[in-house]
């Protein structure tokens, strides 16, 4: 079992597209195990982004993510990591394949709706930004039956 932090980054929640997404995530099979509709402020941002740090798109990136709220998700299942990438589609969304999120949902590469962690240590570094351990469900542990078989 693996997890992954997912955000919903401001353009999505503008335009109204957070059902449509959260559904696609839910209908492949994963399993969201924490979620937090917040506005990131910049100090927030800048270490989400921190591997982008010298990249010329840096300080658009950061205007772009705090420009409105997000929402921040952790998803789990087997290959979590990579299969949540898979669903989003290339980072340019030009690029992406129909099917994917960005290739049905987003035109240009700064709107492209989506954030997935891209490698097992971006995503514990990347959810321990947005969660406490607490804040994370442990389905195996759920006594009201919506839990999932395997865990
Ligand atoms: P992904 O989101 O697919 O993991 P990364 O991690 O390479 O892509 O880039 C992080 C974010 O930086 C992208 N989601 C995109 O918003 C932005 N970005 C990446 N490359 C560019 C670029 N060439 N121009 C503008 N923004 C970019």
């Amino acid at each position: 079992m693996e997890r992954t932090l997912v955000l919903i980054k401001p353009d999505g929640i503008q335009r109204g597209l957070v059902g449509e997404i959260v559904a696609r995530l839910e209908r492949k099979g994963l399993r969201m195990c924490a979620a937090r509709f917040l506005q990131a402020g910049r100090a927030l941002a800048e270490t989400h982004y921190a591997p982008h740090r010298e990249r010329p798109f840096f300080p658009g990136l950061i205007a772009f993510l705090t420009s409105g709220p997000i929402l921040a998700m952790v998803w789990e299942g087997p290959g979590a990591i990579a299969q949540v990438r898979g669903l989003m589609g290339a980072t340019d969304p030009a690029q992406a394949t129909p099917g994917s999120i960005r290739g049905d949902l987003a035109l240009t590469i700064g709107n492209n709706l989506i954030h997935g962690s891209d490698g097992p240590e971006s995503a514990a570094r990347e959810i321990g930004l947005f969660f406490q351990p607490d804040d994370l469900v442990e389905y195996r542990r759920a006594a009201d039956g919506w839990a999932h078989g395997e865990g």
